[in-house]
C-alpha cells in the first residue's frame, strides 16, 4: 500500500518509523511518503493561512497551496483521499478493513479552523474523499488522527501482524466477537504480589477457558460498554450467554422471537 501524507508539522510521522508500520516499511509492504505542506507555498513566509470569510475566530488553510501539493503527490493517479476532522464520519474497525484494501491513500491534515472547503469539493469530483473523526472530541490538528488510522489501517495489512488470529478477533472486527470487548489476558508468573492467575487458565481445558473467557467478555462489555452489546446479534448468543446475562440483568431480545 502506497501512503501520502501532507501536514505543515511532518515530525509528527516520527512513530511510523517504529514497530509493525515500521518493519512494514523496510519490507515494502508499505510506502509510506510524507510531505511538507509549506514546500508548495510561494510567499517568503511560506503562508498556509488565512482568516474566515464571514468572520470569527482562527484561521482557514488557504485552498491554492493545497490544491499545488496535492496535485504534485497525486499526479496522474487516483488514491482516495482521507481528510481527517472532528466533522468528519466516524473512523471505526469497518472502515479501517475497508481502506486496508485500498491501493493508495492520501491524508491531508488539516490544522487551525480546517482546509478551504472548496479543496474537498475540488478533488471530490476526481477522487474519492472522506471527512473522517477519530472520536467525539476535538484534537489542535489532524496528525495525531492520522497516526492512529495509520495504525489502524496498517496492523490489517496482509503480513503486518505476527499472529493472523491477532486482528480475527478484535473486538470491533466483524465475526463472532463482535461488538465484545476482550476479557483480561494474563501471562507467567501464576501469583504476582499475591494475585492470583484464574485457575480455569491454568487447567489446559480448553473448553472451559473458552467458556470463561466468554464470559469475561459479556462482563466487561455489559460493565463499560452496554451500549455495544445492546447491539449484538441476538443469534451469536448461546443459552450460557443469555443464562449470563440474565444474572447481570442486562436485557437481550429473546430466542425465537422475529422482530
Ligand atoms: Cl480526525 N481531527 C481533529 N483535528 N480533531 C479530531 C479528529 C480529527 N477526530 C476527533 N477530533
Amino acid at each position: 500500500m502506497r501512503l501520502d501524507i501532507i501536514s505543515i508539522f511532518p515530525e509528527y510521522f516520527a512513530p511510523l518509523g517504529v514497530s509493525l508500520i515500521g518493519k512494514a516499511r523496510e519490507r515494502g509492504t508499505l510506502d509510506v511518503r510524507v510531505h511538507q505542506l509549506r514546500d508548495w507555498a510561494h510567499d517568503v513566509h511560506k503562508t498556509v493561512d488565512d482568516t474566515p470569510y464571514g468572520g470569527g475566530p482562527g484561521m482557514v488553510m488557504k485552498p491554492e497551496v493545497w490544491g499545488e501539493a496535492i496535485d504534485d503527490v497525486i499526479g496522474d493517479g487516483g488514491p482516495r483521499m482521507i481528510v481527517p476532522t472532528p466533522s468528519g464520519r466516524p473512523f471505526t474497525q469497518e472502515l479501517a478493513q475497508e481502506l486496508a484494501g485500498e491501493e493508495w491513500l492520501l491524508f491531508a491534515c488539516g490544522r487551525y479552523e480546517g482546509i478551504d472547503s472548496r479543496v474537498m469539493a475540488e478533488y471530490g469530483s476526481r477522487l474519492r474523499v472522506d471527512e473522517v473523526s477519530i472520536g467525539d472530541y476535538v484534537l489542535a490538528g489532524g496528525e495525531v488522527a492520522v497516526l492512529v488510522m495509520v495504525e489502524a489501517i496498517g496492523r490489517l495489512l496482509p503480513g503486518v501482524l505476527g499472529n493472523v488470529r491477532s486482528a480475527v478477533d478484535d473486538s470491533f472486527a466483524p465475526g463472532a466477537m463482535r461488538n465484545l470487548l476482550e476479557g483480561p489476558v494474563y501471562t507467567k508468573p501464576p501469583v504476582w504480589r499475591g494475585h492470583e492467575v484464574p485457575e480455569v487458565l491454568l487447567s489446559g481445558h480448553h473448553g472451559k477457558v473458552a467458556r470463561w473467557r466468554r464470559d469475561q467478555a459479556l462482563r466487561r462489555t455489559v460493565a463499560t460498554r452496554p451500549e455495544l452489546l445492546a447491539e449484538i446479534d441476538a443469534e451469536t448468543l448461546d443459552k450460557h450467554d443469555r443464562r449470563l446475562l440474565d444474572e447481570l440483568a442486562f436485557r437481550v431480545p429473546p430466542e425465537d422471537v422475529a422482530n
